[in-house]
């Protein structure tokens, strides 16, 4: 089925350079970029996207971490993106993230801080769609 999904290169995947690498891999497995652009976040935004963390012990180190610079915010389209996007991206944590994956590669933890983990993307349909409402509010009008 084709889906869309809300794709960030979060604040450390754009000061490590890496917006191209991970543009080129969502390229590569055929997926299409429909809408981006660059964001910065600040605090109202990000606990309206983060709202089913706002009472977990690392949202505060969160938040400090997705508003330290600009992020990539895109739409990304195909055939069932939302779990394909996430496979990309590799699992949470990337000390256990599999090498080859976006995080896997690139993503590094430090105790007691937010984990540096590169992209986010949505975890469901019904996140993409409230995602890509949160952040490209301009589409749906
Ligand atoms: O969807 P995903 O990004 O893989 O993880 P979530 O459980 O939705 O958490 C969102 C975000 O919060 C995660 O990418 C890093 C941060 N985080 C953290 O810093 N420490 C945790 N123990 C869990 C999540
Ligand atoms: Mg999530």
């Amino acid at each position: 089925m084709t889906e869309r999904t809300l794709a960030l290169v979060k604040p450390d995947g754009v000061s490590q350079k890496k917006i191209g690498e991970v543009l080129r891999r969502i390229e590569r497995k055929g997926y299409d970029i429909v809408a981006l652009k660059m964001v910065q976040a600040d605090e109202t935004l990000l606990r309206e996207h983060y709202a089913e963390l706002a009472t977990r012990p690392f949202f505060p180190s969160l938040i400090s971490y997705m508003t330290e610079n600009p992020v990539v915010a895109m739409v990304v389209e195909g055939e069932n993106v939302i779990k394909g996007w996430r496979t990309l991206m590799g699992i949470t944590n990337p000390t256990e993230a599999a090498p080859g994956t976006i995080r896997g590669d690139f993503g590094r933890e430090w105790s007691g801080e937010a984990v540096r983990n590169l992209v986010h993307g949505s975890d469901s349909s019904e996140n993409a769609a409230r995602e890509i409402n949160i952040w490209f509010p301009e589409l749906s009008k």
